[in-house]
């Protein structure tokens, strides 16, 4: 199966065992030497799991270019020992591993930064200070030093990072190149610092080192760089002997989404091919691809030569291994949610996997099998059930998994329902298909009750019922215009053009979502369609790839409000609130915060906003507005301590604050795993 993916790649010099890349990705682990350990294991499971070239996260050649203070370095003979530990374990497994070098430029969250001027990001704090002559030599300097000890650390090769808005992109682009020297205004001097680097680069590590350079295909900034000027750095890079050119798409700053799961897959592959037309050396190509499929057929159609993919390798370390052996159902696919991992990242947490919470854990979370196995009810087949059955089975238990309803899948069943949320059925298939090799005993379709499980002999019981939807007590809460989103979006009830949505946290914004969708167009989205939605022109003949959005007539006119009196979506995924503010805010929603709900009637909902009470005249009111744990098979206080099975609470059921997946399949396994 995917011959195309699984073919080595000669590079002359040495040979990847297959096309697959794992792309890079800051884990929180490189900052500090003593987690090194722990770096090199998660590298070490990627390995053994047939990825063919690995790509670190991005550590800087300086101080200077440091992303967090006191980040991860290369920078003194002394970290070498370090590195070694990651290199060794890859080679150990038959792997390749390059480190990725990326100087932050004005990205940087602390005070020393620099930039080609000094022009401040919008989305950082501190104003760079322009590099002088001497320091962007000094810079140069850094680099080559940083590949050279690379090399010496055992690293197949380096990636210096050149998209996504950093400090070399800042030089390449007139939006932060302001200079007047040498090193700015024609595209040739904005070049001239990436270009100098990869010749001393070359010049420092020999002809049988890889050099990477993840090249920014499409800035989608305004005052970003042109196709030609993009075709034009690629032709030098080359020439200044870059081995492989990888592709990055959106600066940091950019407000087109480039990464979220409402990203449709590959959506970017097309631009890879237009670039792989015009040089000879090897193009990778990268984002939302996240399966063997795509990646097979972007190489097949000749859009690419590798393809890199990053947060599936957090979801599944064994991608390639499964591809390879022909069970793709059998992998854990990334969804694109971006909640353990780039959240976590950008918070200053060690990143992890939504769907695999042993990510970048591999030492800590381990499903060992058992030396005792037990008899183990699970009830209800959500996210946090189906994770502690199917990790208790695997350790060797032997498992029951109950739920009423006749299919697996929770929460995430109504989540997929969610437009731009189609990758949620993926988790499903894989939980599915997951029980089935585990071999739990799945009994759909029935309501256990406690008694039935006091009765049949289970050792645990693990009460993984979820939650129910709370309705606050406002007058007219009972009239027939009130739904709840459950109503909405797993009763499929009919929706009126004009709906008040009560509650603005991530239901409420999914809600707005699925009734904001057009019902005429395809799901998932082609990707002209959400190309042309987001402002992208894909074929990149304008600066930065920027385009004007299609503005469409809203389906609906939606009200969305909260009782808070903060940001509305303040709540939501650091690094995916944006997209979802943006999408509602694109399709008119009026958004109110600091609501005060009065009543509902045939007229609409009255309500009391910044003193003064207002009628939102709406067909609908749907209830998005919080939930309660289910609770009732747990036993009542006092009464587990007659012997019989010991009862467990994960999930919706353990906290229903606000309904986490990321906290349900981690409570769920590490229950399962410590059984
Ligand atoms: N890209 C880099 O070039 N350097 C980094 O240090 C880096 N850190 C990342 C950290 C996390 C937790 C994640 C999720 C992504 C990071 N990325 C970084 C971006 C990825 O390389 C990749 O472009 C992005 O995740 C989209 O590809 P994917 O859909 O295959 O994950």
């Amino acid at each position: 199966p995917y011959p195309h993916l699984l073919a080595p790649l000669d590079l002359g010099f040495m040979t990847l065992r297959n096309r697959v890349i794992m792309g890079s990705m800051h884990t929180g682990l490189e900052d500090r030497f003593y987690n090194y350990g722990k770096l090199a294991a998660f590298y070490r499971e990627r390995a053994r799991g047939g990825v063919g070239l690995i790509v670190t996260g991005g550590i800087s050649p300086n101080r200077q270019g440091w992303l967090l203070p006191f980040g991860g370095t290369l920078n003194f003979a002394g970290d070498v020992i370090n590195h070694r530990r990651v290199t060794k374990a890859v080679h150990e497994e038959g792997g390749k591993i390059l480190m990725q070098i990326l100087h932050s430029g004005r990205y940087g969250y602390q005070p020393l930064v620099v930039s080609a001027s000094n022009v401040k990001s919008p989305i950082s704090p501190f104003k760079p200070r322009a590099l002088s002559e001497a320091g962007i030599e000094a810079t140069i300097r850094d680099y080559a030093r940083c590949a050279r000890l690379a090399k010496r650390a055992g690293y197949d090769g380096i990636e210096v990072m050149g998209s996504e808005g950093y400090l070399l992109n800042q030089f390449l682009c007139a939006r932060t190149n302001l200079r007047q020297d040498r090193w700015g205004g024609s595209i040739e001097n904005r070049m001239r610092l990436a270009i100098e680097i990869i010749k001393r680069i070359r010049l420092a590590v020999g002809t049988d080192f890889i050099i990477m350079y993840r090249h920014s295909l499409l800035d989608l900034v305004e005052g970003g760089n042109t196709w030609d000027e993009v075709v034009k750095v690629a032709h030098a890079l080359e020439s200044a002997g870059v081995t492989i050119l990888n592709t990055g798409y959106g600066w940091h700053e950019a407000r087109v989404p480039t990464i979220v799961t409402s990203v449709p897959r590959a959506a970017f592959a097309s631009v890879a091919g237009r670039l792989r037309r015009e040089v000879k050396i090897p193009v990778v190509a990268s984002n939302r691809i996240n399966m063997p499929f795509e990646a097979n057929d972007i190489i097949a159609r000749g859009d690419a030569d590798m393809v890199s993919m990053a947060r599936p390798f957090l979801a599944d370390a064994q991608f390639v291994a499964k591809a390879a052996a022909g069970r793709a159902d059998e992998i854990n696919t990334c969804i694109g949610c971006n909640q353990a991992c780039l959240d976590h990242t950008f918070s200053n947490k060690r990143a992890s996997c939504l769907v695999n919470p042993r990510a970048c854990h591999e030492t800590e979370l381990v499903y060992a099998p058992t030396r005792r196995a037990r008899k183990v009810a699970v009830v209800g087949a959500g996210p946090a059930g189906l994770s502690a059955a199917t990790v208790a089975a695997e350790c060797g238990h032997a498992v029951t998994l109950f739920d009423s309803s006749d299919t697996v899948g929770g929460q995430f069943k109504i989540a997929m329902q969610i437009p731009g949320k189609e990758e949620f059925a993926e988790t499903i298939r894989y939980f599915s298909r997951k029980l089935e090799l585990t071999g739990v005993t799945v009994r759909l379709g029935e309501r256990i009750t406690r008694e039935a499980l006091l009765a049949g002999g289970f050792d645990d019981v693990i009460v993984a019922t979820g939650i129910k939807v709370r309705m606050p007590p406002i007058e007219g809460i009972k009239h027939p215009k009130v739904l709840s989103y459950i109503d909405v979006l797993q009763n499929k009830a009919p929706v009126g053009k004009r709906v008040a949505i009560i509650g603005a946290g991530g239901i409420g914004f999914d809600v707005g979502e699925y009734l904001l969708h057009n019902p005429a167009h395809p799901l998932p989205l082609p990707v002209a369609e959400w190309a042309g939605e987001w402002g992208v022109d894909l074929e990149a003949t304008t600066s930065g790839g920027l385009v004007a959005p299609h503005a469409a007539e809203p389906v609906r006119q939606l009200f969305l409000m909260q009782r808070k009196a903060s940001k509305l979506g303040a709540g939501l995924g650091k690094t995916s609130g944006w997209v979802h503010r943006a999408t509602l805010s694109r399709n008119g929603v009026v958004m109110l915060a600091g609501v005060t709900y009065n009543k509902i009637d045939d007229h609409g909902l009255h309500v009391t906003v910044n003193g003064e009470e207002r009628l939102i005249a709406v067909d609908n009111v749907i209830i998005c507005a919080g939930q309660d744990s289910l609770t009732e098979l747990m036993p009542e206080e006092g009464a587990a301590a007659q012997g019989g099975p010991v009862f467990h609470k994960i999930g919706g059921a353990a906290l229903a604050a606000e309904l986490d997946a990321k906290r349900a399949i981690k409570e769920g396994a590490e229950l399962a795993a410590r059984l």
